[in-house]
């Protein structure tokens, strides 16, 4: 289907009701949606939906770097250009079956592209929505060059939550970060899970495979597993920061937690022929814990 700008949308359904919607500008997956009609994923009121910036919310890919360096735009060009539907998808694993649909995606730079960042690449996307609701989403890189290229990557994935002050990640105590709020300074966390009563802007480094968000008053749980993705971005802006952003609303930092699956400290080095994969499987699962009485 078209969005409103005319730009393809592909819409998931699994047999349950289950939904995704994946847009071919940035291969960016706007939407996410259980069997209930619930959203999953966040997407700012004030978001602009035009190219050629990545829209504010869902899960857009930074690639081929993690914030503001040289010539490349902000996290990377694969946000913003126009991805194209994959007609030679790399084969389905026989076990991915069980009612499994899937998108296949891929991006390969255009002449601008090479000016800013000059290394030819085939980046192929598959998202997939299981019968259970899961959606995963996986990368393949592929140096097509003559010369091997080195880059970062991040799922950058906006949860939608209902309180950031009863939301709590589970999974990333006692890991060392870079905090980008003091020029990425390493520090390390201490003790409980992370919970959030100012802005935070984090690479957690080296993070277990698994990581839990947990929303207390949505009796929500998103699990994260990820492989090939060492780290985990974690970001709120809160107050003061979504006041500076035009396509953030003021108070929308209440009802969003960044949680990335990402490669940023040590980025690849991909050689000529070589391919780099990595996968992220997002669940959302209504939590159990002992109630108060
Ligand atoms: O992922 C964390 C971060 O790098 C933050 O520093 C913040 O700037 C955010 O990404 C959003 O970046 P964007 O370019 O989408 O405004």
């Amino acid at each position: 289907i078209k969005d409103w700008n005319n730009i393809d949308q592909v819409v998931l359904r699994s047999p349950r009701g289950a939904s995704a919607r994946v847009s071919l500008h940035g291969g960016q997956v706007i939407s996410w949606r259980n069997e209930r009609g619930e959203e999953l994923l966040f997407t700012s009121s004030k978001a602009i939906l035009k190219p050629p910036k990545a829209m504010r919310g869902g899960i857009s890919i930074y690639f081929p770097q993690f914030g503001n360096c040289g010539m490349l735009e902000q996290h990377g060009f694969a946000r913003n250009r126009m991805w194209s539907i994959d007609n030679e998808p790399p084969p389905t694993p026989s076990n991915d079956g069980n009612g499994k649909v899937s998108v296949d995606l891929l991006l390969k730079p255009s002449e601008d592209d090479l000016k800013c960042w000059p290394h030819c690449f085939e980046f192929r996307l598959r998202v997939s929505l299981a019968m259970d609701g899961n959606l995963t989403m996986v990368s393949r890189i592929r140096n097509i060059d003559a010369k091997p290229f080195s880059f970062s990557f991040a799922y950058h994935t906006y949860l939608s939550v209902s309180d950031i002050s009863e939301v709590r990640i589970e999974g990333l105590e006692t890991l060392d970060y870079l905090d980008n709020l003091c020029q990425r300074e390493r520090f390390t966390e201490q003790g409980d899970a992370i919970t959030f009563e100012s802005e935070v802007d984090r690479v957690y480094l080296g993070s277990p495979n698994i990581v839990a968000v947990l929303d207390h008053e949505k009796k929500r749980t998103f699990v994260i597993r990820k492989e090939g993705l060492p780290d985990v971005v974690v970001w709120n802006p809160w107050e003061r920061k979504s006041k500076t952003m035009v396509d953030f609303g003021d108070e929308e930092y209440k009802q969003t937690l960044c949680v990335d699956g990402a490669l940023i400290e040590r980025p690849v080095n991909l050689k000529p022929g070589e391919e780099w994969t990595a996968k992220l499987e997002l669940s959302a699962i209504p939590s159990t814990y002992c109630s108060d009485h």
